[in-house]
């Protein structure tokens, strides 16, 4: 679902029909800044992810990171998403409603990892988070968990200093191999998509929270919550 996709997008990348109105032409020229931009916020937001990594991988026995996967946003799917929300697509409004065109996705090896990432994060006067929405704590009705954090992002540019929006979406190993099947039995697979399933997919999401529970209690020592 989500794959490293870090390349320049210029103006002759995208194609623009022999009679674009002078609308279109400024809509694809404004796309080649917010590529830009979003770019760089997503650049700033992995590497200081990747700085984390780094130093806990040399000074202790524990990385909370397993791996980083990250995206920008297609045009295609932020035209999807402005057009469900009710505006149109123009420049001003990708800034204004879309608050993922940067996407960062941390995969970390236990609960608590997540939280401590977190407050890492956090600590640092660098990046503010102005969005949170606690997935794990209160999992969507699909059976979904994961912490989805909004980050404000400073880019230096030639003009100053520009803040943007990153999504950060924290989840363990468990939750994202449930999430990656959830998403492709119900969307992507040529089966129908039953409330059964749906329903089962919710039971396997609670049974991967004890897993997550369990591992977690295993690492720390802590005796199991169950009678084995
Ligand atoms: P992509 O390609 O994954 O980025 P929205 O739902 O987008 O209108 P909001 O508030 O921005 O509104 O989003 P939300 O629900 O907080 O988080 C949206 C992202 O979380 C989705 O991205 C998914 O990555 C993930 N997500 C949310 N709910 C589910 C779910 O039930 N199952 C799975 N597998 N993933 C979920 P996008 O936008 O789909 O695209």
């Amino acid at each position: 679902m989500m794959s490293k996709k870090n390349e320049i997008v210029n103006l002759q990348h995208m194609t623009l029909p022999k009679n674009a109105t002078p609308e279109q032409k400024e809509l694809l020229t404004g796309m080649v800044r917010v590529n830009h931009l979003y770019r760089s916020a997503l650049k700033v937001a992995v590497t200081q992810l990747e700085i984390l990594d780094e130093e806990f991988s040399t000074m202790y026995d524990h990385s909370p990171i397993h791996h980083i996967e990250y995206r920008l946003k297609t045009l295609d799917s932020i035209t999807e998403k402005l057009h469900r929300r009710g505006h149109e697509v123009t420049i001003d409004n990708i800034y204004t409603y879309i608050q993922d065109v940067a996407g960062v996705r941390v995969i970390c090896n236990y609960l608590d990892d997540i939280y401590y990432l977190r407050r890492l994060l956090t600590r640092t006067e660098c990046f503010t988070i102005t969005r949170e929405s606690d997935y794990i704590k209160n999992p969507k009705e699909s059976g979904y968990r994961s912490l989805h954090l909004i980050l404000d992002v400073p880019i230096v540019i030639s003009e100053g200093t520009l803040h943007l929006p990153v999504e950060v979406q924290l989840r363990t190993i468990a939750m994202d191999m449930w999430a990656s099947l959830e998403h492709e039995l119900r969307y992507k697979s040529n089966r129908n998509f039953s409330e059964e399933d749906a329903k089962r997919l919710q039971l396997c999401s609670e049974a991967i929270c004890e897993v997550d529970r369990e591992m977690q209690n295993i690492y720390l020592g802590e005796t199991p919550e169950y009678n084995a």
